[in-house]
């Protein structure tokens, strides 16, 4: 039995999961979805959405579901912080990332004209604005790093990785989060993708 994770280098919520693998200190075999098309994921998962997991032949689709299951089956160097309250806000955090960061990534990575980059920029902004008031003060939103940091990492690293957006430099907090974040994750540069398989 094996752990068998469909991924893609380029997408942020599998280096999502690729973190939440390495916090673990978790074995698994990797499938690059792009060298066959998605066959063998599609094959295996009936979708073609990545992350998908084989987890010992179980399917696991979707970055949230796959590290709250890891979660579960190996509870140390937990992702979550401690308490409900804290543990359901972090679950919040997590969703607000993966659902609206990605759209204004999306935006950003297709505008084909300066309009719709300006609108793209525009709506970053706004999110710049949220997060340097959230990470105020903070290294971390709860008292370690959890999964509502790795999702918002994952988001704000796509844009050094695939969009070469650089964060503006006002928005101080962001940019001390995307430091103290490239530090954790020992990356020598925000331009390199998460890979390690172990923190
Ligand atoms: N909510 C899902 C989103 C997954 C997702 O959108 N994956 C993209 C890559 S970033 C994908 O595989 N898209 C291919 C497709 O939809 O055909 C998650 O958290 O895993």
């Amino acid at each position: 039995m094996a752990i068998r994770l469909f991924n893609s280098q380029a997408s942020m919520f599998c280096e999502k999961v690729r973190v939440v693998f390495a916090m673990k200190k978790l074995p698994y075999d990797v499938v690059d979805v792009r060298k066959d098309e998605r066959k063998s994921l599609i094959e295996s998962t009936g979708q073609r959405k990545v992350p998908s997991m084989d987890y010992n032949g179980e399917c696991v689709i979707d970055s949230t579901v796959i590290s709250a299951r890891l979660e579960k089956d190996n509870p140390a160097n937990s992702i979550y912080p401690e308490g409900a309250a804290n543990k359901g806000l972090c679950l919040a955090l997590e969703d607000w990332s993966d659902e609206v960061l990605i759209h204004a990534n999306h935006a950003i990575r297709r505008a084909e004209t300066s309009e719709a980059r300006q609108k793209a920029e525009a709506e970053w902004d706004t999110h710049f604005n949220t997060l340097d008031q959230m990470y105020s003060g903070k290294k971390f939103l709860f008292e370690r790093m959890t999964v509502a940091d790795i999702s918002i990492f994952s988001q704000l690293h796509y844009l050094y990785t695939t969009v070469k957006y650089e964060i503006p430099a006002q928005y101080k907090n962001v940019n001390a989060f995307m430091e103290n974040m490239r530090q954790t994750l020992k990356l020598e540069s925000l331009a390199d993708s998460f890979d390690a398989p172990s923190l």
